[in-house]
């Protein structure tokens, strides 16, 4: 077994956290996809490693690492050859309020892409399944969300609430680039990376035209930037499907008036 295997799903943001720093430490891991369409987050022996039945999982030498924000900083405290953190005291302090931010936006950034489009894939399934998944998810809040997004759409307060925190978080991009290049300082790094996955689902869920090169240059040429790593095809666009991300963008397009309306009243 290699000393590190990644548990992650492919268009996962969390996941996409992590697999940015892998790729730019250069350092290689086992893949072991979980598909979260299929529940297999609640699978008995993926919940051992991961009480919270999310991903990304990081085995480390067969010791689980959780937490995706966490496991960017463990894989900088592990493997610092090249580094993904400043050193500087106010520097470091400002990429962690980063990871802070990007921590507290997460739960939005999943009520959108379930209540525009994974849910139109979710009700497909036979009612008691979907029921019987949604009642393995182990926080209330998380638990009650899934239910009225599923039911809802883009009626669900959740959702409603996701779009305006997702507003205000592109806007505090946009201001927070100031003159530097990157959100980590100097070189892309963990704030980066915790960063990247959100602005792509925005873009995925075909959201950027309320976040457009206009209103926010900055942000979009730092989000350019970033495609242009070299790790970023191996490590983003290789595990994205391509079904599911046009299903994100059809979804979203099918409910562009209903959008407009929502964004218009922010
Ligand atoms: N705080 C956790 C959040 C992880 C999380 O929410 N992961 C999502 C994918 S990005 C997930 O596994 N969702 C499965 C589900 O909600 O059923 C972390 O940062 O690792």
């Amino acid at each position: 077994m290699s000393d590190l295997v990644l548990f992650h799903n492919g268009p996962s943001t969390c996941s996409q956290k992590v697999r940015l720093i892998l790729g730019l430490k250069n350092l290689s891991y086992e893949s072991k996809i979980i598909d979260l369409q299929a529940g297999e987050q609640h699978n008995v022996d993926y919940v051992k490693i991961n009480p919270n039945h999310v991903v990304p999982t990081l085995l480390f030498k067969g010791n689980p690492i959780i937490e995706s924000s966490l496991i960017l900083e463990f894989l900088e405290d592990q493997f610092p050859e090249i580094s993904a953190r400043p050193n500087d005291a106010e520097a470091l302090h400002k990429t962690r309020l980063w990871l802070k931010t990007t921590d507290a936006y997460q739960v939005h950034g999943g009520s959108i892409t379930y209540g525009i489009a994974v849910r139109n894939i979710l009700i497909l399934k036979p009612k008691d399944e979907l029921e019987r998944e949604i009642n393995e998810i182990p926080n209330a809040e998380r638990r009650d969300n899934r239910r009225d997004l599923i039911e809802n759409g883009l009626k669900a307060e959740c959702v409603i609430q996701g779009l305006l925190e997702s507003k205000k978080l592109m806007d505090k991009l946009e201001n927070g680039l100031d003159d530097s290049d990157w959100f980590t300082g100097t070189n892309f790094g963990i704030a980066d990376a915790a960063i990247f996955p959100y602005v792509l689902r925005w873009e995925q869920l075909t959201l950027s035209r309320y976040c457009s090169e206009k209103s926010h240059p900055k942000l979009n040429d730092w989000f350019n930037k970033v495609k242009n790593l070299p790790f970023y095809e191996e490590q983003i666009l290789s595990f994205l499907p391509l079904p599911l991300i046009d299903a994100l963008k059809q979804f979203s397009s099918n409910q562009k008036d209903e959008l407009d309306e929502i964004f218009a009243s922010f």
